[in-house]
């Protein structure tokens, strides 16, 4: 493990003179390398290096990130960084690195990045509590965050600095205690951290699905302790990252972990949202029968009129080959669930969290035996008699089993991040959650037309008087402020 430490932070205390904890610094190059082929791919993200760079309104903010630490985000830290960032960086999920990513970072300075593919769950709150805190102990202006752990550590710092008998509990949710028990930590060293923290934080940009649930129900509850925009909602992120990337990132993580003939198959798959959609194309894309199994009626419908047989996962049991869960929900597929599957057959989750497959049913059972069978790729011999192949240990199988969403999908994302930095840093907001206005979603699409060879139509005087929208003149791709 090549940084300026020298064990692995179980329950470690924040080491503030270490600048980065990568895998390994000589992986610098092909980052470098991957970095510099992502450019042509991230037109969105160029162009506002392009629009702000000189003009860096995020000087003097510092941003910490709890994001995939992937290639696709290292361009988004440089982007960040043009633009006049401090950045603090941690991946927001133990799987995700792609440790090239990170060692490029770090080779460059761009952030003070500690994450690694294969982190421990202790292993990931201490980056995420590093990401959190800079040399002189003070915390971000900014939040980068993918799935609301960051928003989640200073929310839940706070509440335990407001009762600390919070302490005393006992936690069975392995990440609620390993947090905890970085909080007894900073805690018992500094009892009014996260007070601090939070009052300087100017926002939050939050990247996903389920993270954007999580600031809804702060919000509700009153809770909220800065402001927030969903970036997720942006269209030009959950209709494309979230369905188009998914498209792509879905075969490959399961291909590359299994090198399943998808053709043929039966694949099941839970959920027919954004994700979901994207999910059922990849697989009947590849000549796999998907059937589909969902709770909202509108989905449903959406799903059977594509032509997906729409069933309860209780009927596809028998017949599925590879069940893929896109939820959000929890415990979507359970351990009786197991046991009535076929022998073998595959089953893994690309949503957010990993609680949407019962793990625990898994790890908790004697009769149920684990076979590694490389990283990520585990078989599972059940009471049944039978196994299943679970992948990435029910954590999100893109970025577990593989690199994620291609360059251009995550340029239209991240370009929406930083359109939504820009705006926390250099306008006033409440403590409520907002999103992005259609004009600039219509700006971030414009962005990334001419890579595709996009010509658009443009209406005359009459079609635009007859449709009561402004004449548009011949189009420039430039952004304006939020
Ligand atoms: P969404 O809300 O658009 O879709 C979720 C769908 O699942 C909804 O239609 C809902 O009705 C359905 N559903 C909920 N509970 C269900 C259950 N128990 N059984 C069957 N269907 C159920 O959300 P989304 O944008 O599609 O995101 C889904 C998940 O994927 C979220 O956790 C999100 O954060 C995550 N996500 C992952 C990636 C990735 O790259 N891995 C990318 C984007 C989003
Ligand atoms: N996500 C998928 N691929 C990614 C990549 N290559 N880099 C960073 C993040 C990546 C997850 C996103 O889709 C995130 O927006 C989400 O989970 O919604």
């Amino acid at each position: 493990m090549s940084y300026n430490g020298n064990t692995s932070p179980a329950l470690q205390p924040l080491d503030l003179s270490l600048k980065y904890k990568v895998a390994d610094l000589s992986l610098a190059e092909l980052g470098h390398k991957d970095m510099q082929l992502s450019e042509r791919e991230m037109p969105g993200l160029m162009a506002v290096r392009k629009k702000y760079g000189a003009e860096k309104p995020l000087k003097g903010m510092k941003i910490t990130g709890s994001l995939h630490m992937t290639i696709q985000t290292a361009m988004l830290i440089d982007t960040l960084k043009e633009l006049g960032a401090d950045l603090r960086w941690a991946t927001c999920n133990i799987f995700s690195t792609q440790d090239h990513a990170a060692a490029a970072i770090a080779d460059k300075g761009s952030a003070a990045v500690f994450a690694w593919k294969g982190e421990t769950l202790e292993d990931f709150w201490w980056c995420t509590e590093m990401a959190l805190t800079w040399p002189d102990g003070s915390g971000p202006d900014l939040i980068v965050d993918d799935g609301g752990d960051a928003t989640l550590y200073v929310h839940q710092g706070v509440k335990v600095e407001n009762d600390p008998s919070l302490l005393d509990k006992t936690y069975t949710n392995l990440d609620l205690k390993c947090l905890m028990d970085r909080l007894q930590l900073s805690y018992s060293r500094d009892p009014k951290k996260w007070h601090r923290v939070a009052k300087n934080i100017r926002g939050v940009s939050e990247e996903t699905t389920t993270g954007v649930h999580r600031l809804y129900h702060l919000e509700k509850n009153n809770e909220l302790l800065f402001p927030a925009i969903n970036v997720n909602d942006s269209v030009t992120k959950s209709k494309f990252d979230n369905l188009y990337g998914c498209r792509e990132s879905l075969a490959d993580g399961i291909k590359r972990a299994t090198d399943i003939m998808l053709s043929g198959k039966v694949a099941v798959v839970c959920g027919y949202g954004d994700v979901g959609k994207g999910c059922a194309a990849s697989m009947k894309g590849f000549g796999a029968r998907v059937l589909i199994t969902e709770i909202d009626p509108i989905c449903a419908l959406q799903a059977a009129m594509e032509g997906y047989q729409v069933v309860t996962l209780e009927e596809a049991l028998k017949t599925g080959d590879i069940f893929v869960t896109a939820t959000g929900c929890v415990k979507v597929i359970t351990g009786a669930h197991m046991e009535e599957m076929k022998d073998e057959a595959i089953v893994c989750n690309i949503g957010h969290f990993d609680n949407e497959i019962d793990m625990a049913y898994l790890t908790n059972s004697p009769d149920c035996k684990k076979l590694t069978i490389k990283p990520q790729v585990d078989k599972w011999a059940l009471k049944s008699g039978r196994s299943i192949v679970i992948l990435a240990e029910g954590r999100l199988v893109n970025l577990g089993c593989a690199t994620g969403h291609p360059s251009f999908v995550m340029s239209s994302s991240f370009t929406n991040q930083v359109l939504a930095q820009i705006a926390l840093a250099t306008e006033p907001h409440e403590k409520q959650v907002y999103t992005l206005p259609k004009k600039l979603d219509e700006e971030v699409a414009r962005l990334h037309l001419d890579r595709l060879g996009v010509k658009l139509t443009t209406l005359t005087p009459e079609q635009a008087d007859y449709l009561g929208v402004p004449v548009e003149g011949p189009f420039k791709p430039d952004l304006y402020r939020y």
